[in-house]
């Protein structure tokens, strides 16, 4: 096999480069990646065959990044993010030397005692960028020279991929998760959200903004297994959902362009008062907005995901009679807006738990309660049930039609939400649920809390590597004495929140700041920012 992984890999020779596997995976400029990619097919046959064979799922995607990007991540058997100590045996074969690749490889299998006769399996698939097919040949090479089983799934969303991820691995076993194929996704989001709806009729249509990525055509497919408003379900309006033509891609839409840009992608048609959600370029996030005659654009973020579930789940489980059997709580970062949290503790009742940035720490305190309900706030998240709850929703007594209904729909939402990881297309079809049984329009789920008026800056600095930070990210402890100066600062801000941190995705810091006034956050962002400089 030595001489195999030699002679592949020296078709992908590493440019003079360091690389890092980090909050997404490997990113970069998609001509530079061909050897990384190379590399974690080789991690890829590793993890797997330390795991006895089970199924390790590789997307290549840059996500909400320009046309011109590409990356690349592992997903776990369960369909979970890659665990965090292989993250660094990424990063350790990604930048050995062309000559010491086979070392690097021989020395982690003996390091982590990897039997080499295990077998070894991968399934994979790529968003729509032009430089997919080409980076999926990298891959295959590795796979090869390790004597990998492997499976190409072409183009799907990477939550698609997190499923089938997980599907593979449980199929056949009481905990299997579906169909292991695509229109099994399909079926399964379709029928499970026949049950939730319940009949009811979403208000008014949905404008969904598919970035020109892949969520376009698989949000197409999804419709054909989704009722019209007319029948029970939504109607659906899709936009920007051109994977023709490579530069549209994100570009001017998209959820990290409303979000940043806080404003409607301008090919958007929808009137006031009309319900639209952006998707990512590889459907993992998704964001609403619409627009209000009175006080104009109005997003409704991952917070007010987090929010709006968390509220509806909470309600059903007090008429299931499960409120106090089962521990529901809600995780955020940092980043969540304070008006936020207060709300989900003060008038929800639940527990808030603050994770540093990025999904998988989100997801892993998550699991941590029976139904734990994660987002960030630029709208990737998903709920995440236990097995001692979704024993309980199948094997409650119902002690009334009511309870039972509420049982049903408990039962409904665990199988429509994808609890691997946030998916675009599962999350709206949760939300279009919960607004359809609340027959609420968009406004009057905005109202539920206002949010602090708040403001983030990126702010370039000599060394960001010189930014510590402890307390879910919300203290510094290093450089020295920052934190201190920080706090007075804070302090003479009416419901002043800012902290600042080292960003894991970008050559910079983060300020973040929130107080009671617009101008006041803008202020507080200001000096914060000056601060830290
Ligand atoms: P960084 O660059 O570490 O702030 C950004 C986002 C995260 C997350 C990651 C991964 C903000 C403030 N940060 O992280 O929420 O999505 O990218 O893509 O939006
Ligand atoms: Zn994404």
């Amino acid at each position: 096999m030595d001489a195999a992984i030699l002679a592949a890999s020296s078709k992908h020779p590493k440019p003079d480069r360091v690389f890092q596997y980090g909050t997404a995976g490997f990113r970069m400029k998609a001509d530079l990646l061909d050897s990384v990619v190379f590399r974690v097919g080789l991690v890829a046959a590793l993890r797997s065959r330390k795991l006895g064979g089970q199924t390790i799922g590789v997307m290549i995607t840059a996500s909400h990044n320009p046309p011109e990007d590409n990356g690349i991540k592992l997903v776990d058997p369960m369909g979970e993010m890659l665990e965090n100590a292989w993250e660094a045996y990424s990063t350790e074969l990604a930048n050995a030397k062309n000559e010491d690749v086979v070392k690097v490889y021989r020395v982690l299998e003996e390091k982590l005692k990897i039997n080499k006769d295990a077998p070894s399996r991968v399934i994979y698939a790529r968003d729509t960028r032009p430089s997919g097919p080409k980076l999926v040949q990298a891959l295959i090479d590795a796979l090869e020279a390790t004597g990998t089983e492997y499976t190409d799934y072409k183009l799907l969303t990477t939550p698609q991929l997190h499923y089938l991820t997980r599907c593979t691995n449980t199929e056949g076993t009481p905990q299997s998760y579906g169909e292991v194929s695509e229109k099994g996704y399909y079926e399964k989001l379709g029928e499970a959200f026949k049950r939730a709806m319940k009949g009811k009729k979403a208000v008014g249509a949905l404008t969904v903004d598919c970035a020109n990525g892949v969520g376009g055509p698989k949000l197409a497919e999804l419709l054909k297994y989704i009722p019209k408003g007319s029948e029970g379900g939504v109607d659906i309006k899709i936009i920007n959902d051109d994977v023709l033509k490579a530069e549209v891609l994100n570009h001017e839409c998209g959820a990290d362009f409303v979000k940043t840009k806080q404003r409607a992608p301008p090919s958007s048609k929808a009137g006031n008062n009309e319900r639209c959600c952006s998707y990512d370029g590889d459907a993992d996030r998704i964001i609403y907005y619409f627009n209000d005659p009175e006080n104009g654009f109005r997003l409704l973020d991952g917070d007010r995901i987090a929010t709006l579930a968390a509220s509806f789940i909470g309600d059903l489980a007090r008429e299931a009679g499960l409120a106090s059997e089962l521990k529901i709580g809600v995780v955020q970062t940092a980043y969540a807006n304070g008006a936020s949290t207060k709300y989900v503790e003060k008038t929800l009742g639940l527990p808030v738990v603050c994770t540093p940035t990025g999904v998988k720490w989100l997801h892993h305190a998550a699991t941590k309660f029976d139904v734990g309900v994660y987002f960030e706030a630029n709208g990737h998240g998903t709920v995440v049930f236990s097995q001692q709850a979704l024993k309980a929703f199948n094997t409650k007594e119902p002690q009334s039609p009511a309870q039972a209904a509420a049982l049903e729909t408990l039962r409904a939402l665990s199988d429509l939400i994808n609890q691997t990881v946030g998916d675009a297309l599962s999350d709206m079809l949760l939300v279009e649920t919960i607004l359809a049984h609340k027959s609420w329009n968009p406004k009057e789920w905005d109202l539920t809390y206002t949010d602090l008026p708040n403001r983030l800056v990126r702010v370039e600095v000599a060394d960001r590597n010189g930014f510590k930070t402890t307390n879910a990210e919300r203290t510094l402890v290093e450089p020295q004495g920052t934190q201190e100066q920080l706090d007075v600062l804070v302090s003479k801000f009416k419901d002043g929140r800012s902290f600042a941190r080292a960003s894991g995705t970008e050559d910079a810091v983060r300020v973040y700041a929130e107080a009671a006034t617009r101008s006041e956050a803008d202020d507080l962002a200001t000096k914060v920012a000056a601060l830290v400089k």
